[in-house]
């Protein structure tokens, strides 16, 4: 049975995996490269004209920034983040040493929930984060396990760590669903479904707990209720360039709550109702949404109408424009086919027919899957912050107002008759509870975990490595001659100024896929957000589109067409017609 679950598992993983990695885009920066040298280098291009990106004009935002032409000429991976929000902390290295003496420890820890068999894992990760960080600063090490850990564990973490090591039993109450629960057959019967309904590790009972643990209980824990801050590592982890501060120092002077190194796209069969729940329980308690809400959810406010689901993914006025047409040729196939009955003068040749047919089954099969119904006009865009890595104040989850959102999930049963990740429930707190402001991307840390890694490039402003006198040097020799070697920093101050390149002795690997550059990530929409020029929100949602009077424009349009022996192929809504519409209406 074991078995049995393990190769599920491993399969589900792979896929899912895979669904990601397919997903990068066909601009490779390192296609050859890395066949020349085993470094990684981003490509020379001429970055001047990066500047046209910055727009004063608001209604022309999204269209340039979503223009076809500008991202595929800069990958996300090459375009700098700074921006009045949020920048990364340090471009390049510090002397991690000056740092440690000059500063002291804040009230932090890094916590690592494993299970004893996991301890390869969990060397292998701090081994990492020992070397590349914590041999300067020996931050403690918290371990939490449902069970007690055994002997081999705690002296094997011993041997890695600089920092103090702490060792937490969880509370059975606080990893178990209630007990007349979690052993009902309701409770067996959904867990084992969503195994059949391949939702990723969806069977799994221990997997449920441990989600619902790191959502409602791990910041209560004895050992973290006091941490001011803590850094989440999960075993068999990975980061690829040396970090010469103190992030938690930089975080509170900088009054953030919440860090992050990797956004991407939750799977939708995981959290079908997550967001809606989330929606009612803004609305019950009558909650002041921030900035920071935008990067999660699909915003159909602007389009008021009987079809406004149609356009949930309209980014700019040419995708409104595609819609609308596409919309109208299916509206007009439903009319003609619906009103085909036989004493109906006019017959339809069957050429169009079929065509018409076959437009409404096209539409039907590009309709918004039905599981991620819209509330409030609202729905999730599967955005969420990676939390298997987290830096993050402590404080942002045992706040009565996060205290309230976890009830109101616990009551909702969706840990267990869905298979809600801890990752989509922190992101959508902090985009109730926090503005974007505060929180910060994590840009110059490298990090890997499974088949998906963020790497930055390495800035100019390197320093040699010189490890500390507390280091235990646990990492075997051949990594450490690896590590030893690092990317080429950028040199062109142009290039630089545009780039961002953040990295402090980055080695990234030579078959590295940036995840910023994956069609799954959400890096664009953070970079987007948080672009000074960025419109406030206020100014986007004051205009609304009567939907329901332009697609009725349209289809009258289109029928003047059809009864003009015109071809429904060719159809177009003409530039004089656009900007009529567009000063009309919008
Ligand atoms: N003690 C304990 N820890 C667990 C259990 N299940 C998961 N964990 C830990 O919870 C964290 C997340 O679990 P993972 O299995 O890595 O989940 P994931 O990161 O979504 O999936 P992977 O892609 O397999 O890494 C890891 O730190 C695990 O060690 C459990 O049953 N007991
Ligand atoms: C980059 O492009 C700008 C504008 O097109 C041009 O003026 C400049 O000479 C170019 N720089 C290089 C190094 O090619
Ligand atoms: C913004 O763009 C629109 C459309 O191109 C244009 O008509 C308008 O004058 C521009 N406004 C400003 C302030 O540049
Ligand atoms: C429309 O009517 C014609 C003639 O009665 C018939 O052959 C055809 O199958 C009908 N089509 C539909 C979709 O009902
Ligand atoms: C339906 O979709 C297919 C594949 O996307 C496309 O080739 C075809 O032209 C579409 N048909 C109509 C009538 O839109
Ligand atoms: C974000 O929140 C912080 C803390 O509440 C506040 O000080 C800051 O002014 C806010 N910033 C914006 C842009 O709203
Ligand atoms: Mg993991």
């Amino acid at each position: 049975m074991i078995i049995l679950f393990r190769i599920r598992r491993w399969l589900f993983k792979y896929i899912y995996h895979l669904i990601i990695i397919l997903s990068l885009p066909l601009i490779s920066l390192f296609s050859y490269n890395h066949l020349l040298n085993n470094h990684y280098h981003p490509k020379l291009i001429n970055y001047t004209t990066l500047n046209q990106l910055y727009i004063n004009n608001n209604t022309l935002f999204d269209n340039l920034f979503h223009s076809n032409k500008i991202t595929s000429k800069f990958p996300i991976s090459e375009r700098s983040f700074s921006s009045l929000n949020d920048d990364v902390f340090q471009y390049g290295c510090r002397d991690p040493i000056m740092e440690s003496s000059k500063n002291k420890r804040l009230n932090a820890a890094f916590v690592v929930l494993a299970r004893n068999t996991e301890i390869d894992g969990v060397i292998l990760s701090m081994r990492s984060l020992e070397r590349r960080f914590n041999q300067w600063f020996n931050y403690p090490w918290i371990f939490l396990n449902d069970e007690p850990f055994n002997d081999e564990f705690k002296s094997r973490v011993e041997e890695v760590s600089s920092g103090e090591i702490n060792f937490g039993l969880i509370n059975s109450l606080n990893w178990h669903f209630p007990n007349n629960l979690e052993n009902s057959p309701f409770f067996n019967e959904v867990v084992e479904n969503q195994g059949d309904r391949g939702i990723m590790y969806g069977n799994m009972k221990s997997y449920h707990n441990m989600c619902r643990f790191y959502s409602g209980f791990f910041f209560e824990h004895p050992l973290i209720k006091d941490l001011e801050f803590y850094w989440r590592v999960e075993p068999d982890v990975e980061f690829y360039c040396d970090l010469t501060y103190d992030p938690f120092l930089e975080m509170k002077k900088n009054n953030k709550k919440y860090g992050f190194t990797i956004t991407i796209k939750e799977l939708i069969n995981t959290v079908p109702n997550l967001f809606k729940l989330t929606n009612k329980f803004i609305i019950e308690n009558n909650i002041k949404l921030p900035d920071t809400w935008s990067l999660f959810s699909n915003n159909m406010k602007f389009f008021k109408g009987e079809n406004e689901i149609n356009y949930k993914d309209v980014k700019n006025l040419d995708d409104f424009f595609r819609n609308l047409i596409k919309n109208t040729k299916y509206n007009y196939a439903k009319n003609v086919i619906n009103n085909n009955n036989s004493d109906n003068d006019k017959q339809i040749p069957s050429k169009l027919l079929s065509k018409l047919n076959k437009l409404i089954i096209n539409h039907s099969n590009s309709l918004p899957k039905s599981i991620n119904e819209k509330f409030n006009d609202e729905s999730y865009n599967l955005c969420h912050f990676w939390s298997n890595f987290e830096i993050a104040s402590n404080e942002l989850f045992t706040s009565p107002q996060y205290k309230a959102y976890y009830k109101f999930l616990e009551d909702s049963n969706g840990f267990f008759t869905e298979r809600w990740g801890d990752a989509p429930i922190h992101s959508l707190a902090a985009g109730m509870f926090l503005n974007l402001s505060e929180i910060h991307y994590f840009r110059d840390i490298g990090y890997k975990h499974s088949t998906i890694g963020h790497c930055p490039y390495n800035s100019p402003n390197q320093l040699p490595y010189i490890p500390s006198d507390k280091f235990k040097h646990q990492v075997l020799p051949q990594d450490e001659i690896y590590m030893s070697e690092i990317d080429p920093p950028i040199k062109n101050p142009l290039i630089n100024s545009n780039l961002g390149a953040s990295g402090c002795r980055c080695r990234c690997p030579s078959d590295h896929r940036e995840v910023e550059n994956s069609g799954g990530s959400c890096s664009s929409l953070w970079l987007k957000l948080n672009d000074n020029n960025f419109p406030n929100s206020n100014s986007l949602t004051n205009h609304q589109l009567n939907l329901d009077l332009i697609e009725n424009w349209a289809l009258n349009s289109l029928m003047d067409w059809i009864n003009n022996n015109g071809n429904i192929d060719d159809w177009e809504i003409s530039q004089s017609e656009r900007d009529l519409l567009s000063k009309n209406v919008i």
